[in-house]
C-alpha cells in the first residue's frame, strides 16, 4: 500500500519533472531565438514544418474550421504532443535516467532540423536555439530524476519524506534539524523529494526568467518594426481611385461595408510569426528569364515611383460558397507592369520567354502568377498602402502584390522580396506543389449577407442583400430565388469598377413559414454562376449560396 503510493508519487513527480524539463527547454530555446532569429525557435519551426507537411485537404479543412485561429490550434496541438511525450519521458527517465535525457535531446534535434529546413533559414545558427533548449531540458530532467532515484549527485538536501502530501505516517516525517545541510543521506528507498523540489523550483524560476527575458526582447524588436512602420508617410498617389459613390455602397442593416476595414480584412497565410520587415533595409530583386535589366528596388524607390490607388476585391481560393475570405481594400502601389517593362520583360503574347512570375516572400513562400495577366493592362501592383495606411504587418508590410481577378494564392504575395521570371513548366510554387491549380482566376460568386442563416424575421418586407464578385470581368446580374420559385432580378448597386465586388438587394414580401433564399450571379462575359457544387480544391469552390430563414 505504502510502497504503491510512494511509487505513484514518484511517477507523478517524474512526470512533473519532465514537464518542467520541456518548459525549461522551450524557455531557453525561445530566448535563443529572441537573441538570434525569432523564426528559428522550435515552436515556430516545427509548426511551420507541420503546416508544410500537412496534406492540402487537411490544411484547407483547418482554415475553414478554425479560420484565423488555425495557427493557435496548431500551437496548442504541438504543446499537447510535447506534454504527452514529456510524461512518457519522465517515466522512462525513472528507470533509465540517461535514456530520458537522450529523449529530450532527440526532441531538440527535431526542432533544430525543422529550423534548418525552413525555406527562410539561411544559416546553421538557426539550429542553436533548439540545441541550447534541448541541452537545458536534458540537464533538468537528468538532475530531477536523479533526486527521485537516489542516484543524484552533489548537493541534495535532505530527509523530508514528510514533505510529500499524505506521507506523514512514515518514520522520519518532518524536517529534522539536519535537513538542508546538504549532508543528509538519502532515504533508504532512494527518494529525495526535498532535493527534487529545490532543484525543480530553481529550474522553474530560471526558465520563467528566460521566458520573460525573451518576451521582453521580442517586444523590443516588435517595437522597432512598429516604429519603422509608423515613420512611413505614403505620398499622395498620382493616379487616385475614384470616390466610392453612395449608389455603390448600400447602407443596409446587416450588410458589410463596401470597403473592408483593415482590422476586419481576412488573413490567410502560413506565417506562424508575422514577418516584421525593416522597410529601410528591404530590397526587391526582379530577375530571371527574359529580364534584360535586372532591378534592385528599395522601399524608397517604390514610394518615389508613380503611385496608383485602386479599390480591388481580394478573394481566397479556400473560401467556401458563402464564406468570409473575401474583402475589398483601397490599395496604393506601383504598377508591376511598369517595373517589368523597365526590366526588359515582354509578355508571352509579345514573344517573351517567361510565362510565370514567381514572387517569393521573406518567409520563403512562393506564389506563381501568369506574366500575361500582370502585363495585360489590369491594375496589377506592388502595393505599399492599404486603406490609407502603410500595409499592416499581417497584410504584408512593407510590400505585397495585388492582381485583380486572381485568387490570392496565385497573386497576392505578402512580404515580397524577390520576383523571378520563369515558366510554368520550369517551376511549381508552394501551393501548386500541394496540388492546388497552377492557374486560378477568381470564379464568379455571390453571397447573401442578410438575413443571416436561421434568422426569424417577421412577415412583411424583408431586405435580402449581399455581394457578388467576378473581379476584372464585372458583375452584370444577380438573381434571388425563394424556395423553388422563379429567379427574380435583384437591385444592383452601381458598379465601382469591374475589379471590386458589387452589392445587391431585394425587397422580399416574406410570408410565414420556413424558406430557402438562394442567390446566383452572372458576370459580364454572360456566364451565370454554376449550381454544381465544387470543393475549394484545386481552383476554387462553385455552387449557389443559400440561407434558410423562418418567417414568424
Ligand atoms: N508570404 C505569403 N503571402 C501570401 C500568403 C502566404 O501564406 N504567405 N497567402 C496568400 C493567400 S492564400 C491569400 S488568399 C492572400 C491573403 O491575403 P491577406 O491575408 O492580406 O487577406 O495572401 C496570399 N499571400
Ligand atoms: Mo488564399
Amino acid at each position: 500500500m505504502t510502497t504503491n503510493r510512494a511509487l505513484l508519487i514518484r511517477r507523478a513527480l517524474a512526470g512533473a519533472g519532465a514537464l518542467l524539463a520541456v518548459f525549461s527547454s522551450l524557455a531557453v530555446a525561445e530566448l535563443g531565438a529572441a537573441l538570434t532569429r525569432p523564426e528559428a525557435g522550435p515552436l515556430v519551426a516545427v509548426g511551420g514544418a507541420s503546416i508544410d507537411l500537412t496534406p492540402a485537404a487537411v490544411k484547407d479543412w483547418a482554415v475553414r474550421s478554425f479560420g484565423t485561429d488555425d495557427k493557435l490550434v496548431l500551437r496548442a496541438g504541438i504543446l499537447t504532443v510535447l506534454a504527452l511525450s514529456a510524461a512518457a519521458l519522465g517515466l522512462l527517465a525513472l528507470r533509465h535516467r540517461r535514456a530520458g535525457a537522450l529523449g529530450v535531446l532527440a526532441f531538440g534535434a527535431v526542432g533544430a532540423l525543422a529550423a534548418l529546413g525552413r525555406p527562410d533559414s539561411v544559416s546553421w545558427t538557426d539550429a542553436l536555439p533548439s540545441a541550447a533548449g534541448a541541452l537545458a531540458g536534458a540537464a533538468v530532467l537528468y538532475v530531477l530524476t536523479g533526486r527521485l532515484t537516489g542516484t543524484g549527485t552533489g548537493t541534495s538536501a535532505g530527509t523530508g519524506a514528510g514533505a510529500g502530501p499524505g506521507a506523514g505516517a512514515g518514520p522520519g516525517a518532518g524536517a529534522g534539524p539536519g535537513a538542508g545541510a546538504g549532508m543528509a543521506p538519502h532515504e533508504p528507498d532512494g527518494r529525495d523529494r526535498r532535493g527534487f523540489l529545490i532543484a525543480a523550483s530553481a529550474a522553474a524560476v530560471a526558465s520563467a526568467g528566460a521566458g520573460t527575458l525573451s518576451r521582453g526582447l521580442t517586444a523590443a524588436r516588435t517595437g522597432d518594426a512598429t516604429g519603422a512602420r509608423a515613420a512611413v508617410t505614403l505620398p499622395a498617389p498620382g493616379s487616385p481611385a475614384p470616390a466610392i459613390a453612395t449608389r455603390t455602397a448600400l447602407r443596409l442593416p446587416g450588410m458589410l461595408p463596401f470597403t473592408t476595414p483593415n482590422k476586419d480584412f481576412y488573413r490567410v497565410d502560413t506565417a506562424l510569426v508575422v514577418p516584421e520587415v525593416d522597410a529601410t533595409a528591404w530590397r526587391l530583386e526582379i530577375h530571371g528569364t527574359g529580364v534584360t535589366r535586372p532591378l534592385t528596388l528599395t522601399f524608397q524607390d517604390l514610394l518615389e515611383g508613380e503611385l496608383i490607388e485602386r479599390d480591388i476585391t481580394l478573394a481566397c481560393v479556400s473560401n467556401e460558397v458563402g464564406g468570409p475570405y473575401v474583402g475589398t481594400a483601397r490599395w496604393i502601389g506601383v504598377r508591376l507592369a511598369d517595373l517589368l517593362r523597365r526590366a526588359g520583360v515582354r509578355p508571352p503574347s509579345r514573344g517573351g520567354p517567361a510565362d510565370q512570375l514567381v514572387a517569393r516572400s521573406v518567409d520563403g513562400m512562393t506564389l506563381g502568377t501568369p506574366v500575361e495577366d500582370v502585363m495585360d493592362g489590369r491594375d496589377a501592383m506592388l502595393a505599399v498602402g492599404m486603406n490609407g495606411e502603410p500595409l499592416p504587418f499581417d497584410h504584408g508590410f512593407p510590400v505585397r502584390m495585388v492582381v485583380p481577378g486572381l485568387y490570392g494564392y496565385v497573386s497576392a504575395c505578402k512580404w515580397v522580396e524577390d520576383i523571378e521570371l520563369t515558366t510554368f513548366d520550369a517551376y511549381d510554387p508552394y501551393w501548386v506543389r500541394r496540388k492546388w491549380a497552377r492557374r486560378a482566376p477568381v470564379k464568379t460568386q455571390s453571397r447573401i449577407d442578410t438575413p443571416k442563416p436561421f434568422a426569424r424575421p417577421a412577415p412583411g418586407t424583408v431586405m435580402v442583400a449581399g455581394v457578388a464578385w467576378a473581379q476584372h470581368r464585372g458583375i452584370d446580374r444577380v438573381e434571388v430565388r425563394v424556395d423553388d420559385g422563379p429567379w427574380r432580378p435583384a437591385d444592383l448597386a452601381a458598379e465601382h469598377t469591374s475589379d471590386t465586388w458589387r452589392q445587391w438587394s431585394l425587397a422580399w414580401k416574406a410570408v410565414p413559414g420556413t424558406h430557402t433564399l438562394t442567390v446566383r450571379a452572372t458576370d459580364r462575359t454572360g456566364e451565370t454562376q454554376t449550381e454544381r457544387r465544387a470543393r475549394t480544391m484545386p481552383d476554387g469552390a462553385t455552387g449557389w449560396h443559400s440561407v434558410v430563414v423562418t418567417v414568424t
